[in-house]
C-alpha cells in the first residue's frame, strides 16, 4: 500500500524523527511499533527544549531576572497550549505533574483523601492500566473504601449494562480508561460520564492513551479529571498533567509541600497557593513543560482529527493482514472501536518469544502484561505481544510485521 494515498504524508512526518531512520543491528532498519509505552520526539520538540537550556535557561517563578522571567513565561505559555489542545476552559485548571501515574495519584491522594470515607463505593474497570487501580487500593485499604469493576466483554468492550446496575450503589468516584492500552478498546467516555454524574460521581478519566491519540474535549466530555503524559505524545518524558475541574482543584489540600506551591509559611504553619501552583510542589521538569508545548504544537499542526482517522485506516489494515495468518490470535475489538494499538497471540507461543524473534528483524512490539494483570487474568493468560502505531508509522512496516510473525512461526516450527 501506498503511505501517500492516506491522510497524512507519512514519509514527511517520518524526516522529523531521526531516530525512525536508524539500523538496530547491521543492515536492519528500526521498524519501532511500541507507540503505546512511550512514543519517539520529533526534532522540534528537542530543539524547543534546547533553546531553552541554551537560551533561557533559570529557575521559574522564582527570580526578577531576564533568564527567571524568559522560562517562567516559556514554562506558562507551554500550560496554555496544552489546556487549550484539552479545551480546558482556563490554562488554572492544568497542573503539571510528573504523568499519568502521578497526576491518578495526585487525585486519589489529595481528592480521595478529603472526600471519601469507610464504605464509599468507587468504579473502576478491568481493562485499567495499574496506575488506575493500585493508588486506589492503597486507598482502599487505608479508607476501607469498596472497590467496584465495570467487567470486560469477550470481545473487549465494557458491559455498560453491568456498569448500570453498580451506579445503583450510589458510588462517589468512577475512573476509567478512555483507550485501553492492551486492547485498544476507545471507550464511550461521554456516556460513562453522564450516568456516572446522573448518580451523584466525580469522574477521572485517564487519558494516557486517548489524549494522543484522539481529539480530547474536557468541556464536551464533562470530565471532572483527566490524567495524560507527555512521553505518549510526542514530548519527552518526567512530565503529564492533570486536568481538573476549578471548583475541585480549588478544594482540594496540596499534595505534596515545598517552594512555590504556598502563598505564605510560618514556623508550625503555611497557606497554600492558589491552582494551578499549590499542586507543584519544589521545581517543575521545566524543560520537559516547554517540550510538552512544543508536542502539542507538532500534534495541532498536524490536526488531531487527522491523526484518528490516520491511526483507523493502519489499525484497520493492521487487524486486516494479522487475521491472514494462522494462530494468530488478536485481542479486543473490530477497528471501529478501536485506538491503533493491536495485541495478539500466536499458536502456543510465549509473548516474550514472539518480541524476540521480530527484535531480530528490527521489529520493537512489547510483550508482557503491559501493567494490565487483571486484563491478563480475565482473558486466562499471562501475556500478549503488542505492536502499536502513531502519525509516523508507515503501512510498510504492517507489511514488515506480518513478515516477521510468519518468521518467528518458522522459527519455532
Ligand atoms: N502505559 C504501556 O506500555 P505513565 O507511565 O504514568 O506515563 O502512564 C501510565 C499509564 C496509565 N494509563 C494507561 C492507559 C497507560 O497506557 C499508561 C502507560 C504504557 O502501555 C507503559 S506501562
Amino acid at each position: 500500500m501506498n503511505i501517500q494515498t492516506t491522510a497524512l504524508d507519512v514519509a514527511k512526518i517520518r524526516e522529523d524523527f531521526p531516530i525512525l531512520a536508524r539500523e538496530v543491528h547491521p543492515g536492519v532498519p528500526l521498524v519501532y511499533l511500541d507507540s503505546t509505552a512511550t512514543s519517539q520526539r520529533p526534532r522540534q520538540v528537542v530543539e524547543a527544549m534546547e533553546r531553552l537550556i541554551y537560551h533561557s535557561n533559570a529557575n521559574i517563578h522564582r527570580g526578577i531576572h531576564v533568564l527567571a522571567e524568559e522560562a517562567t513565561a516559556a514554562y506558562e505559555e507551554a500550560r496554555g497550549k496544552i489546556a487549550k489542545f484539552i479545551n480546558a476552559p482556563s490554562a488554572r485548571q492544568v497542573i503539571y505533574t510528573r504523568n499519568t501515574t502521578e497526576s491518578i495519584n495526585l487525585v486519589a491522594q489529595s481528592w480521595g483523601r478529603a472526600n471519601l470515607k469507610a464504605g464509599d463505593v468507587v468504579i473502576l474497570t478491568e481493562m485499567e492500566h495499574h496506575s488506575n487501580l493500585v493508588p486506589w487500593q492503597i486507598l482502599a485499604m487505608e479508607k476501607n473504601l469498596r472497590l467496584e469493576f465495570i467487567p470486560v466483554t469477550e470481545d473487549g468492550l465494557l458491559d455498560l449494562d453491568a456498569y448500570r446496575e453498580l451506579l445503583t450503589l450510589e458510588p462517589k468516584l468512577v475512573a476509567f480508561t478512555q483507550m485501553s492500552n492492551v486492547l485498544g478498546t476507545i471507550n464511550p467516555a461521554k456516556e460513562i460520564i453522564v450516568l456516572a454524574h446522573a448518580a451523584g460521581a466525580v469522574t477521572l478519566v485517564d487519558g494516557a492513551q486517548s489524549v494522543p491519540h484522539l481529539p480530547v474535549d474536557v468541556q464536551a466530555l464533562n470530565a471532572d479529571f483527566l490524567a495524560f503524559s507527555a512521553h505518549k505524545m510526542l514530548g519527552p518524558t518526567g512530565i503529564g498533567a492533570l486536568y481538573g475541574r476549578k471548583e475541585l482543584l480549588e478544594a482540594m489540600p496540596p499534595f505534596m509541600g515545598g517552594g512555590d506551591m504556598i502563598k505564605r509559611v510560618e514556623l508550625r504553619s503555611f497557606q497554600p497557593n492558589s491552582i494551578p501552583h499549590k499542586f507543584e510542589a519544589g521545581t517543575p521538569a521545566i524543560t520537559e513543560a516547554i517540550g510538552f508545548g512544543a508536542a502539542v504544537d507538532y500534534l495541532n499542526q498536524i490536526g488531531m482529527v487527522a491523526v484518528e482517522s490516520y491511526e483507523q485506516e493502519i489499525v484497520a489494515y493492521a487487524l486486516e493482514r494479522l487475521a491472514e495468518i494462522p494462530g494468530v490470535r488478536v485481542f479486543g475489538p473490530e477497528a471501529e472501536q478501536k485506538g491503533a494499538v493491536v495485541s495478539f497471540l500466536l499458536d502456543d507461543l510465549h509473548a516474550h518469544d514472539i518480541s524476540q524473534v521480530l527484535d531480530m528483524h528490527g521489529i520493537a512490539v512489547r510483550a508482557g502484561h503491559h501493567c494490565a494483570q487483571p486484563l491478563h487474568d480475565k482473558f486466562g493468560i499471562t501475556s500478549t505481544a503488542r505492536a502499536s502505531f502513531y502519525i509516523y508509522s508507515a503501512f510498510e512496516e504492517v507489511d514488515k510485521l506480518v513478515a516477521g510473525i510468519y518468521k518467528v512461526k518458522e522459527m519455532f516450527a
